[in-house]
């Protein structure tokens, strides 16, 4: 049992009579002088008791029941009539689904698939399919709906009712590769767009990252509203999430900034099927109630939605509260048992707890206690919640879905512990199932999973297309076309870049400079998002605030400490920038939702998102893989970036890593410029990849806060910068060559200098922008050559390496296996320095030595490759003069 605030139970009451005063007195002001009265006392009586000290807090739950009181239901669209046809569409779609991953299963027992979750969510996503779920048409954008990931077969299976996928495709459920090989559409595990890209609009497999994804998408919707670029309209987000995957950080990470930016456009619905894949969710306790305190403390909208019609002749019959207050105390463990046994069960080990519940099952049989449904298998108690939710204002909502898992599949799974791995049934148990959800399927059609789709004059398929044309077709759906977008003229916006020879800049300043220019074009910079999360200052990115305001949808209620200031903290509910507080998670969410807004809304944006590098790819890379996923577009600028470039900060902070983890992701194109011009020249093809040609990809710049000296940019290497190096200056007949990136390359000219002196070797160095797109590059043509293809090409850095034998010396401030990644593709001698291991803090020219890196430690690096023709003994005398820690 659990402890409940509403408990009346005489035992733990001192004073019966006089707690009947109390409630007398309060229902006959609720009687004679309204609600508002009511409250207003009750807002009275809270005072009063602080002020004696009395230390009550309102308690955050209110009783286990439904919020939406009988009387306040809306009635459900279409009578009697059109809820017997939803709910045999909803059976078949549960059969279709059902037989889709068990013939899966069949054929190859290692697919897997998931049965019990959708059978738990299956009236809830029918009752959106049917009646909220709106898709796009000419005039309205549609709704955003993020569906429960391992629910997919019943998103699949109502398609395929719809018409939109067929028999083969159900056949081809989680078999992509092969039925790509015989021109099928295979059926994603998940909701992936990068593989079925004009379906799915939202990847939500990795759980956590849909509730906070969903968040800011509403959020962006606002965004783009209060700045003119989109119409204001009623458009809602709606989550489908399971009460397991709300123990994930990010599922709640965006509860409290929905509220606070009161998102009335964003709608959760999470199934409270009470089960997560090893057992409850709160065996002790109660999910619902732990949910519902969270989300009002949050400052959300909570209705729940716990129990369905058959139950209400048994609450209106008892009197005294007695059967809302047990169920309110029965643990979630107990309850997940109830939900596992027969009618008998229950009525032995739940109505027979005191003599008023057993009165109230005393009117009904076995079977009926069998048949009192759970608040979320019941349309019409969904009807009412949804319809609820979405006509509330001011508010998100929450809806807390009271269901079962595997809800239907009897002995098969309904409320086991194990039900949710369950993919294969026997014959018995899918005859059950047919005659449980009255399908006319006969026996061997059921024996061999056979799939049914009424005819298409059938009531069911006329509703159900009816439906969908009334709510404007289908969903989901994803677009993925705009109108190609001219890229703007880079001598206009990045002139400076090309003009700062002679000067010392670090690529931050140069990237924030070239930011602001792209902000300032008339046509394409109100298209630009720029994103921090609390390190605008850091990156000297201040000056944006003022003339580009700060987001904020109620603008700006004080006078800000710097208001005299150039630099004045603005912030305006038409302003551009998005400042998200100390929240990667939120941020790169903001940044999702911007760079897929090409897609979800018609609106290329230009998102940059502008962070800590360390806390990026490490950090919220899965955020980042799931907007990969979903084919986002933009650029993430980690600045601050490397190793050693970093100097101070330390070990938590210093990033060696992110150009490593960042090409693991195949859809980001990741650079490590030097200069200022390196950057402009990466994002103006960024920006004409990804806004004219409409390419799929996302661009990753590490940026840095060293200052280096800028020089011209040679002639005709934009095309080495982009491929992924090029060579700063060439010397004929040169001996040594290093290849170096981002601030390294300071660190190889200085280098360069040293081996001129000590050795006078001529030295060639390159900068490599990105060894990621050179490995890339070898890769495909080494795999073509496997193939018998391209025979006569050769992998770019081959090709810029094999005219000489001098041998190569690469250097980075990320880890070795970044320059690594070329080796098989690098004609000669090649060695490579870079900082592997944990930072620390110290200067700058203590971490290059301490990492082995600085300009001493690449000059000795490459001497080691003429060490024959040196001797030894010079390489220990270099070494004493430059201070590097010499055997002898
Ligand atoms: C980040 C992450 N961790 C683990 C999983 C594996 N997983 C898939 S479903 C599931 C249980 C989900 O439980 P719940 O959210 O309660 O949904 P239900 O299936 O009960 O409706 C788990 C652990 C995952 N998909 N993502």
């Amino acid at each position: 049992m659990m402890y409940s605030p509403f408990t009346h139970r005489s035992h733990e009451d001192h004073d019966i009579e006089e707690t009947q005063e109390w409630l007398d007195a309060l229902a006959s002001v609720v009687q004679y002088a309204g609600s508002e009265r009511a409250q207003f006392l009750l807002n009275q009586l809270v005072h009063k008791a602080q002020k004696l000290g009395v230390g009550w807090q309102p308690p955050r739950n209110t009783p286990y029941v439904n919020t939406i009181e009988v009387a306040q239901q809306a009635p459900f669209p279409g009578g009697e009539q059109a809820l017997l046809l939803e709910q045999r569409l909803a059976s078949i779609v549960r059969w279709n689904a059902l037989a889709m991953v068990v013939k899966a299963n069949r054929n190859y027992g290692e697919l897997g698939g998931h049965i019990a979750s959708y059978a738990s969510a299956a009236d809830l996503f029918e009752v959106g399919f049917n009646h909220f779920f709106r898709g796009r048409t000419e005039e309205f954008l549609g709704d955003l709906v993020f569906f429960q990931p391992h629910s997919s077969p019943g998103v699949y299976a109502r398609a395929y009712l719809e018409g939109r996928l067929n028999e083969d495709n159900l056949r081809w459920y989680r078999q992509e590769v092969k039925a790509a090989k015989q021109g099928q559409q295979g059926l994603s595990s998940y909701p992936h767009p990068w593989l079925m890209k004009d379906f799915w609009q939202f990847p939500t497999g990795s759980m956590g990252l849909g509730p906070i994804n969903a968040v800011y998408q509403a959020r962006f919707m606002r965004y783009l509203e209060n700045r003119s670029l989109l119409p204001p309209s009623d458009r809602k987000v709606w989550g489908v999430f399971g009460d397991g995957e709300m123990d994930e950080p990010e599922s709640i990470a965006g509860l409290t900034l929905a509220a606070r930016e009161q998102l009335d456009n964003l709608i959760f619905v999470i199934n409270c099927n009470l089960q997560r894949l090893d057992g409850p969710v709160r065996g002790n306790s109660s999910v619902v109630q732990e949910l519902e305190s969270l989300f009002t403390g949050a400052g959300w909208k909570v209705i729940k939605l716990l129990w369905s019609s058959d139950w209400d002749a048994l609450f209106a019959a008892d009197r005294e509260g007695e059967l809302a207050e047990i169920l309110g105390s029965t643990i979630d463990g107990k309850m997940q048992t109830l939900a596992a046994t027969s009618g008998a069960y229950n009525r032995a080990h739940f109505f027979a707890q005191t003599p008023g519940l057993k009165a109230l099952a005393d009117r009904l049989s076995d079977d009926d206690i069998d048949r009192l449904r759970r608040g979320g298998h019941d349309m019409r108690k969904i009807y009412a919640a949804y319809h609820a939710a979405a006509h509330h204002e001011g508010q998100p909502v929450v809806i807390l879905a009271l269901t079962t898992k595997g809800w239907g599949m009897g002995d098969a799974g309904q409320g086991k512990m194990t039900t949710h791995q369950q993919k294969q049934l026997d014959v018995e148990q899918l005859r059950a199932y047919r005659d449980r959800f009255n399908l006319p399927l006969s026996n061997e059609q059921c024996d061999t999973l056979a799939f049914y789709r009424p005819a298409d004059d059938s009531p069911e398929q006329q509703h159900l297309r009816a439906r969908r044309a009334h709510l404007g077709g289908v969903v989901p759906q994803r677009w993925s076309q705009n109108e190609p977008e001219p890229a703007p003229d880079m001598q206009r916006y990045a002139g400076f870049a090309f003009e700062q020879e002679g000067r010392d800049l670090s690529s931050t300043m140069a990237f924030v400079r070239l930011l602001t220019g792209l902000m300032k074009e008339e046509r394409f910079g109100p298209r630009v998002v720029p994103i921090v999360a609390d390190e605008a200052r850091t990156f000297g990115m201040a000056s944006l605030f003022k003339p580009f305001g700060i987001y904020a949808p109620f603008g700006q209620h004080y006078e800000p400490e710097d208001s005299g200031s150039l630099l004045a903290y603005h912030e305006s509910v038409n302003g551009q920038i998005l400042e998200e507080g100390i929240t990667e998670a939120g941020a790169l969410s903001s940044w999702t939702a911007a760079a897929t807004s090409y897609s979800v809304h018609g609106i290329p944006m230009l998102p940059f998102y502008i962070y800590y590098s360390m806390f990026g790819f490490q950090r919220v890379g899965d955020l980042i893989w799931a907007a990969a996923d979903q084919r986002a577009r933009g650029f993430l600028v980690g600045a601050t970036s490397g190793r050693t470039t970093l100097s101070g900060e330390g070990l938590q902070h210093q990033d060696g890593s992110s150009q490593l983890l960042a090409s693991t992701v195949p859809n980001c194109v990741s650079y490590d410029p030097a200069y200022a011009y390196e950057v402009a020249v990466i994002v103006q093809e960024g920006i004409r990849r990804m806004f004219t040609e409409q390419e799929d990809v996302f661009y990753y710049l590490t940026v840095s806060n060293e200052r280096i000296a800028q020089h011209a940019m040679p002639h005709g290497v934009e095309a080495g910068i982009l491929r992924g190096m090029y060579c700063l200056a060439p010397v004929a007949g040169a001996q040594c060559r290093i290849l170096a990136s981002g601030p390294m390359v300071a660190e190889a000219l200085a280098a360069a200098t040293l081996l001129e002196e000590h050795f006078q070797l001529s030295t060639e160095v390159w900068s490599v922008t990105s060894f990621t797109e050179l490995a890339r590059d070898g890769a495909a043509v080494v795999r073509d050559h496997r193939l018998g293809q391209r025979l006569d090409s050769l992998p770019y850095v081959t090709q810029q390496l094999q005219e000489s034998s001098a041998p190569v010396v690469a250097v980075t401030d990320f880890v070795k296996a970044v320059p690594e990644s070329i080796r098989a593709y690098v004609p000669v001698a090649y060695t490579v320095l870079g900082t592997d291991g944990f930072g620390r803090s110290d200067t700058r020219a203590q971490l290059r030595d301490y990492f082995e890196v600085d300009a001493r430690w690449i000059a000795l690096a490459a001497v080691r490759q003429h060490a024959q023709q040196l001797g030894e003994q010079r390489i220990e005398a270099f070494m004493r003069t430059v201070g590097l820690p010499a055997s002898a």
